[in-house]
């Protein structure tokens, strides 16, 4: 009988190479995953899912053109633009969501870059408020200088998200207003400022293998690799560019966040937006692959999330949480 289980996985200690992270993505499913959960079961409880909650504190009217995005004002959605929030509405969002179990909340908003005045004095009142609550707080605001990154991390802000979304060389099909050293100059700010980073990408960018393995090799050879890493798949929004894209398939999820896993041992991986398209065992699949995290809450920043009831029962029925410490779901 032939065995596939000869499939070498890189080792995690050397710098892996593009090709190391293509072979990955290639191996054959089951043994991928079954790679991928031994460095899961070696490096994280495989009962606990961290739970962020979202909120889109300013929404809508971005210059930046990002081809997948609701918020972009290069393309014609159903979202408004509002202005920014202000930090009472906000904290009320926070304290529901820990109610709800969340850990950490997470603030978004639609801007290119953050600008110094009082707007993003009123995000680190934000950043403040919300660790009063007693929960982590993380915050995506676009391009952030040293001096913003030094302020956030002294309102205690704990993790800034800044995704770098697909490969290197698909990037300028996705985004023109902006490059991807941008967003690596913007990740190299956030963590000499000594925040944890949070950086993943979106799958279902008309990207291929390629694509996604460029992604992953850029991700995982960041030094260090972020603590956190979002696998979101595609929520397709009506009136960008991206919203007939090619569906992913499911196994091509569970391939991405089981690569990322083995790729970043120690990291977080979050099963990020499009859970709503994807039934309960696909799901299971990416938890066993290595995805210790997810969102919850009815709504991402502008799209809907699965309900906290069903995600209750998805827990449950996967007998994860079943060691919850304090700060972790319900
Ligand atoms: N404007 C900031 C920025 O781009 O960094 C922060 C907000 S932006 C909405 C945060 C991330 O959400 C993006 O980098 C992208 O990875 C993800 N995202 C946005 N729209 C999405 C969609 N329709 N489907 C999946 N992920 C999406
Ligand atoms: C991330 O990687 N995914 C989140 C968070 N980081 C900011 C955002 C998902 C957005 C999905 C589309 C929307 O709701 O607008
Ligand atoms: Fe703006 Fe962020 Fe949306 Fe890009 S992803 S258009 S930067 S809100």
């Amino acid at each position: 009988m032939e065995s596939h289980m000869q499939v070498a996985t890189p080792s995690t200690e050397a710098p892996v190479s593009l090709a190391n992270v293509e072979q990955l993505l290639e191996m054959p499913l089951l043994d991928l995953v079954f790679a991928a959960a031994a460095v899961h079961r070696e490096h994280h409880d495989p009962a606990r899912v961290q739970c962020s909650q979202l909120l889109s504190i300013k929404t809508g009217g971005c210059p930046e053109d990002c081809g997948y995005c609701s918020q972009s004002a290069h393309h014609k959605t159903p979202v408004e633009r509002e202005p920014l929030l202000d930090v009472e509405t906000v904290l009320t969002e926070a304290r529901a969501a820990k109610e709800n179990g969340a850990d950490r909340f997470c603030m978004g908003a639609a801007w290119r870059e953050a600008k110094s005045g009082e707007e993003f004095d009123r995000v680190l009142a934000m950043v403040r408020g919300v660790k009063e609550l007693g929960l982590e707080a993380c915050a995506t605001l676009g391009m952030v200088n040293k001096q913003q990154a030094e302020k956030l991390e002294q309102a205690g802000l704990d993790y800034y998200n800044h995704n770098l979304d697909t490969g290197r060389s698909h990037y300028s099909e996705v985004i023109t207003t902006r490059t991807y050293d941008d967003r690596l100059d913007t990740l190299k700010n956030v963590r000499q400022a000594g925040m944890k980073v949070c950086s993943g990408g979106i799958l279902g960018l008309g990207e291929q293998t390629k694509g996604r393995a460029e992604l992953l090799f850029e991700l995982a050879n960041l030094d260090p690799p972020p603590e956190s890493v979002p696998i979101n798949t595609l929520v397709q929004v009506e009136g960008t560019p991206f919203a007939k894209a090619e569906k992913v398939d499911w196994t091509d999820l569970v391939r991405a966040v089981a690569a990322a896993r083995i790729l970043m041992p120690n990291s977080v991986v979050r099963l990020s937006a499009g859970r709503t398209e994807m039934d309960d065992s696909a799901q299971a699949m990416c938890f066993l692959a290595g995805a210790n995290s997810m969102f919850i809450g009815d709504e991402l920043l502008t799209t809907p999330n699965p309900s906290p009831s069903s995600d209750a029962a998805l827990l449950q029925k996967l007998g994860l949480n079943a060691i919850a410490t304090d700060s972790s779901c319900k």
